[in-house]
């Protein structure tokens, strides 16, 4: 198999560190910068942007989601959590993480636009999101085990990429325990390995 990635994205950082859970040997192709090679994954489908992967009887497969469950299956379902209740806290965080995903994404796309193209209103719906998720895994993940479950996994990677998108959110602040939980995350070197680099 293999999965198309670059290092600061943080959607393509979720399956990585599915794979590095469940410790699924894959093949991992760096795209960066993902501008010049963008025809490479154009040639396998439409959509243009990572994660990708290409599974081992040639089948390109989409989307985050989808390719990290595709990924855990292949491992036998490592990270599939046993009891029904754990399971359902896990799909609660992973939830959060990827609302705060899609909500940091936007939201930096928005920043960069040229001052006339760009709406303020966007923006600032964003970042209301954004402090909602934040304060919702500060509150979830405050005094919790640094375990690595598909919930944890998005979680972290939304935190990562706000450190390196929204600086100026300064999501630490107010918010101890989830700062503590990210500093004990980020000694897995699996965690580490995967965090943006800027
Ligand atoms: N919905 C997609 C989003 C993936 C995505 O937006 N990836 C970004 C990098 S973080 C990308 O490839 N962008 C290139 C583009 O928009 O053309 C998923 O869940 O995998």
């Amino acid at each position: 198999m293999k999965l198309f990635y670059t290092q600061n994205s943080p959607y393509a950082r979720r399956p990585r560190l599915v794979a590095r859970t469940a410790r699924l040997e894959i093949e991992e192709v760096d795209m960066s910068p993902l501008a010049d090679r963008v025809g490479e994954l154009l040639d396998l489908g439409p959509g243009g942007k990572v994660p990708g992967l290409l599974t081992d009887s040639g089948v390109y497969l989409t989307e985050t989601l989808l390719i990290t469950r595709y990924l855990n299956d292949a491992a036998g379902g490592k990270l599939t959590p046993r009891e029904a209740d754990r399971a359902e806290k896990v799909l609660e965080m992973e939830g959060i993480g990827s609302l705060l995903m899609d909500s940091l994404f936007t939201r930096s796309h928005e920043k960069r636009r040229d001052d006339g193209e760009k709406s303020q209103a966007l923006i600032d719906k964003e970042g209301a999101r954004a402090a909602r998720c934040y304060d919702a895994l500060n509150e979830r993940l405050t005094n919790q085990p640094t375990v690595l479950d598909f919930g944890t996994i998005a979680a972290i990677s939304a935190l990562g990429y706000a450190d390196w998108r929204h600086a100026d959110d300064n999501w630490r602040e107010g918010r101890p325990g989830l700062a503590n939980w990210f500093n004990e995350m980020m000694v897995n070197p699996a965690v580490a390995e995967t965090a943006p680099k800027f």
